[in-house]
């Protein structure tokens, strides 16, 4: 019996008897609550079960902070283990059927293997994401003073070629998008030209989004700072808008919910980028002070709720270009990364199915006729409802957990997987590998 198979066997176990008539109680009184306030219980549970994550490869081994990395056990050190966690994860939630590689960290040598294994492990791939925030062993030239913005014609050549390999892999494993996020940027005023950094970058882009195939999305994405302290070259939605006007219609935008300076309203931007349709996608997490990529939904759960209300908003209306990309992008440097990520899964699931529950005819109605009680009511009464038994149902006929995270447990994965992949040598292990 191979491992994934030992592990399923015993995925089912915490979810017999006693906590699965549990479930089968607490679905049947809130099916039978929502039937009473006009809903189908049977249609929104469908509606649940058509949320869909990508899961970062980049997420499954501790992270670190600038000051240390304390390793877990049974960390994947390879792509192939890294979509083995994938696969469990999507496995136990139903909902997590791509892996989102990182070039070159998850640089594969025979991509034929990658994409057997995907097969094999029931998992796809979503965007590819590039990275020149780093300078890789053997690379020619220096990203230390900027990517796509340096003033070197030779630096922003290299940029370009990396991003082209990027979608070559894209290519490979059936990736329909690129992410490009850029750490360009500068630590002192006077250090770079504000202006001539910014057209620098939008010209290296446009070249990058000519080679995109024509079934593809290039997805930009903003950072106010770190590491660049004093002017970030696309520091904000409003650059970053910019930007995918410039590119053409398959350029959008993309959202790092810790991409935002403390009490930003994010559920603002995010309406504003729907609005003309280049609200591209997210990387969901959560943070308190900056890009602190918390578990989704365990800082600012109203906030995250208010962001699901836009987007469902926007679903039904049938928005022109609303198609969006669902991403997670943590750093787990305290939790096992894969209890996290089940976690965060739970909560996308957990905020998504409380905007379904938002009654929008009622919300306009109230806004229309300026009652503010009865219309941030109708959004709490959406909020406040405990949909956990709704969104276990949906995971539960998807074949995955009622409760993800305790069937992980349960499950004895890590422990194999701690005999299995014996940890790195200390030091010797990247903290994104
Ligand atoms: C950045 C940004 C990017 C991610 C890297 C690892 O802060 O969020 O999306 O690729 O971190
Ligand atoms: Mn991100
Ligand atoms: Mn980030």
């Amino acid at each position: 019996m191979d491992a994934m198979s030992a592990t399923s066997e015993r995925l089912a176990a915490p979810d017999a008897g006693h906590a699965e008539r549990a479930h089968e109680r607490d679905f049947a009184a809130l099916a039978e609550r929502l039937e009473g306030e006009g809903f189908t219980a049977e249609a929104l549970v469908a509606e649940v079960q058509r949320f869909e994550v990508a899961l970062p490869s980049w997420a499954f081994a501790t992270g670190g902070t600038r000051f240390g990395r304390f390793s877990g056990v049974g960390e994947p050190r390879t792509l192939r283990e890294k979509m083995e966690d994938a696969a469990l994860v999507h496995r136990l939630t139903g909902a997590a059927p791509r892996i989102s590689l990182h070039i070159p960290w998850d640089a594969a040598r025979d991509l034929d293997e990658v994409r057997a294994d995907a097969r094999r492990l029931g998992i796809g791939f979503d965007a590819v994401n590039s990275n020149t925030f780093q300078d890789q062993p053997g690379q020619a030239l220096s990203y230390k003073l900027g990517s796509f913005s340096n003033p070197s014609a030779a630096v922003r050549r290299q940029a370009i070629e990396h991003h082209l390999q990027v979608i070559e892999v894209g290519k490979a494993v059936g990736s329909k998008a690129l992410t490009v996020w850029l750490a360009d940027g500068s630590n002192y005023p006077g250090q770079m030209s504000l202006r001539g950094s910014f057209d620098r970058v939008r010209e290296c882009l446009q070249e990058v989004y000519a080679a995109m195939p024509e079934d593809w999305r290039l997805f930009t994405e903003h950072k106010p700072y770190e590491p660049a302290f004093y002017a970030t070259v696309v520091q904000d939605w409003g650059s970053s808008l910019l930007l995918a006007q410039a590119l053409g219609p398959r350029a959008q935008c993309l959202v790092d919910l810790g991409h935002h300076l403390p009490s930003v309203n994010i559920e603002l931007i995010v309406a504003r980028l729907l609005g003309v349709g280049k609200l591209g996608g997210f990387h969901f997490n959560d943070s308190k002070y900056g890009d602190d990529d918390l578990t989704a939904g365990s800082i600012k759960p109203y906030v995250l709720f208010l962001i699901f209300h836009e987007l469902v908003l926007a679903g039904r209306e049938r928005l022109p270009g609303f198609d969006p990309a669902y991403m997670i992008d943590q750093s787990h440097n305290l939790k096992d990364p894969i209890e996290a990520l089940l976690q965060t899964v739970d909560q996308l699931q957990q905020a998504y199915a409380k905007a379904c529950l938002v009654d929008h005819a009622r919300l306009a109605e109230h806004q229309a006729s300026g009652d503010v009680i009865m219309a941030e009511r109708t959004l709490k009464q959406a909020y406040e409802t405990d949909v956990r038994p709704l969104v276990a149902e949906a995971r539960r006929r998807r074949g995955g957990a009622v409760d993800p995270v305790l069937a992980f447990r349960a499950s004895g994965y890590r422990a194999q997987k701690t005999v299995e992949r014996p940890a790195a040598p200390p030091g010797g292990a990247p903290t994104h590998l």
